[in-house]
């Protein structure tokens, strides 16, 4: 197994952080690997990583660009005896192929999840060493996320989102270099049962040997409160203090590979113990009921793009509690790791998607779609083994890399497929069964579901522990002046919904109006912030008449940027807060809400 963990630095391990200013080069015509680029870039320019490239240039086809793009850098290896030698990628978006000192060192598909190669053999110890990444953004109906790659009149490619955000690449979270002993701890998972005030944690270790493994665990004072043996094993905290949104507590745990009283290696982590179950038509956080209050957001920001930004995240937490949220999706990928341990801190809950997203014609017919209109077919293609294959690799390398976080409390499988045909159903049924064979903590599974996914049409939906609507009445149907109109058809939907939800909880993943920050208008017009406003206050009225709605993930927490079109003004205008963080008047509407709400 390829191990995922987050870097650390202890007596056993040892990382070195490769971020700062590398060398990059377009690679419009792909002929850098038989030019030997492999071996230095000819003509770079320089780059920063981790980062997005996009936002950085002033020319347009600079920011456009799509094709293969190269990096380089070079790193000095310190020697140390004894270890294996990795390099670890946050993530490289859409695909990466590492060459280091020339020689290839392995690839990666899928621009949002960690991957981590041994180099040990293709590296120099005590000498600088050359690290070269070919990157490719191309979008087809065989990436996640879906797209496509058109082709200018000039012969410049240009990505064609079926999606609606900017096609943000590049080797945009942090790199490093990895010292990790030769038998070491590969993963870890754990699962949790209370039992009046105690809680019993079983847990599986891996490693690639075959030394006894050591479990501690630590209260946050640094008392020793619970210990066990084997790498298959359990142990139970008694008065355990429970991981919760008001008091998230954590605890530390410590896995050690042991020989007599030596350590052959040793990962620490933080432990948050909680439980999260599906009950009926509820959920419940620690067995007690909880309503899911909060945002779908993305990884946005001006200048940096798609890249982690410690300030930005902690200015985006403060948003978020200020506003009385508890919850937020990672529409429509999972983000960067930094984002969940903040979580865990936070006492933040979070619904974490993986990036399939335009398993659907395309953004128009995505639109028509929503109308009733076109033909929506997509899982009929000769393409679709091999996005279900992919699929299932970024299912993988999500649940591996995010399943020992407190605050992640469901995976989402998809965002907006077409669902209402029978092979939608075929090709999601074995995703789903492979996700809740990966979990062991056993989170419930959902998807966020398109307006044409009716309680009626859609396939799909029974997949779902919970059901996830994403839902426009008021915006892309019946706006404006039809806002009555709009109500009544969302109220119809709903009580279709309510014979389906006699026994599973519903919530919204997304609803939400464009609004200018700049427009203010008596009486309201769409755009206007006041609209904004009475779209919010309709929604809500028609989610208080259901009991079976257990939360309200509004779309969207800011501003963000989108691929250019007659949809989007400089981008997707629905956030409740503007891109650089601050309020429109819908934050103080939803603060009233929130804060009473439960
Ligand atoms: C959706 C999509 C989301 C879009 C949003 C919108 O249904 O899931 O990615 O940004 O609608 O604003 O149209």
């Amino acid at each position: 197994m390829e191990s995922l963990l987050y870097p650390c630095i202890n007596a056993c391990r040892k990382f070195v952080s490769l971020d700062g200013l590398w060398k990059m080069q377009f690679d419009p015509s792909s002929c850098g690997k038989e030019e030997g680029w492999v071996n230095g870039l000819p003509d770079p320019f320089s780059m920063p990583v981790p980062g997005t490239f996009a936002d950085l240039f002033t020319e347009k086809e600079n920011r456009d660009y799509c094709g293969d793009f190269w990096y380089e850098t070079k790193f000095f290896l310190e020697k140390q005896e004894g270890k294996e030698i990795y390099l670890r990628f946050g993530s490289v978006t859409h695909r990466a192929e590492v060459y280091v000192n020339g020689q290839y060192a392995g690839s990666h598909e899928g621009g949002f999840t960690p991957f981590s190669l041994n180099i040990t053999n293709l590296v120099t110890q005590d000498a600088r060493n050359r690290l070269v990444v070919k990157v490719n953004n191309e979008l087809s109906e065989t990436s996640i996320p879906c797209g496509a790659t058109g082709m200018l009149s000039d012969g410049r490619k240009i990505a064609k989102p079926y999606f609606d955000f900017f096609n943000y690449s590049g080797i945009q979270r942090s790199v490093q270099v990895t010292y990790v002993p030769k038998e070491s701890i590969q993963d870890y998972d754990t699962s949790i049962s209370l039992n009046g005030n105690d809680a019993e944690i079983a847990y599986t270790v891996w490693t690639n040997g075959d030394h006894e493994v050591v479990a501690e665990v630590f209260d946050r004072k640094g008392n020793k409160t619970a210990e066990s043996r084997g790498k298959e094993s359990s142990f139970v905290i008694e008065n355990v203090h429970l991981w919760d949104l008001d008091d998230p507590y954590l605890y530390s745990i410590v896995f050690r590979i042991v020989d007599g009283d030596q350590d052959i290696d040793k990962y620490p982590a933080k432990l948050g113990i909680r439980t999260i179950q599906v009950q009926g038509k509820k959920i419940l956080l620690n067995g007690k009921e909880i309503y899911l209050k909060g945002y779908g957001k993305h990884e946005d920001f001006e200048v940096i793009g798609r890249t982690f930004n410690y300030s930005v995240a902690k200015r985006d937490y403060a948003l978020m509690k200020w506003s009385g949220a508890n919850c937020f999706r990672t529409s429509h990928y999972p983000y960067a790791e930094e984002w969940y341990q903040m979580a865990d801190e936070e006492g933040f809950l979070i619904i974490d998607e993986v990036p399939a997203v335009g398993m659907m014609r395309s953004l128009m017919n995505f639109a028509a779609a929503g109308a009733g209109g076109k033909d929506t077919r997509f899982f009929i293609a000769d393409t679709i083994p091999q996005l279900q294959e992919n699929h299932k690799q970024a299912i993988r390398e999500m649940i591996q890399r995010d399943k020992n976080h407190p605050s992640v409390i469901a995976f989402s499988i998809f965002n907006e497929p077409e669902t209402t045909y029978q092979e939608a159903y075929d090709y999601f049924k074995p995703l789903f069964d492979y996700a809740r064979s990966l979990d062991r903590q056993h989170r419930p599974l959902t998807g966020a579901l398109l307006v044409n996914s009716t309680p009626d049409r859609c396939h799909c939906h029974p997949l779902c522990d919970f059901i996830s609507l994403n839902r426009y009445y008021g915006w892309y149907i019946a706006g404006g002046p039809d806002l009555p109109d709009a109500e009544k058809a969302f109220r119809k939907e709903m009580d279709a919904w309510q014979k389906i939800c006699e026994d599973k909880p519903l919530i919204f993943t997304e609803f939400g109006a464009d609004t200018s920050a700049f427009e203010h208008k008596l009486p309201s017009v769409m755009w206007s912030q006041e609209y904004q406003n009475e779209y919010y206050d309709m929604n809500f009225r028609v989610m208080d008449s259901y009991d079976f709605i257990k939360g309200e993930l509004v779309w969207n927490f800011a501003d963000f940027q989108t691929t250019e079109g007659i949809m989007r003004v400089n981008g997707n205008k629905k956030g409740i807060f503007t891109r650089n963080r601050q309020p429109k008047d819908a934050a103080f509407l939803l603060k009233k809400r929130w804060e009473t709400k439960s």
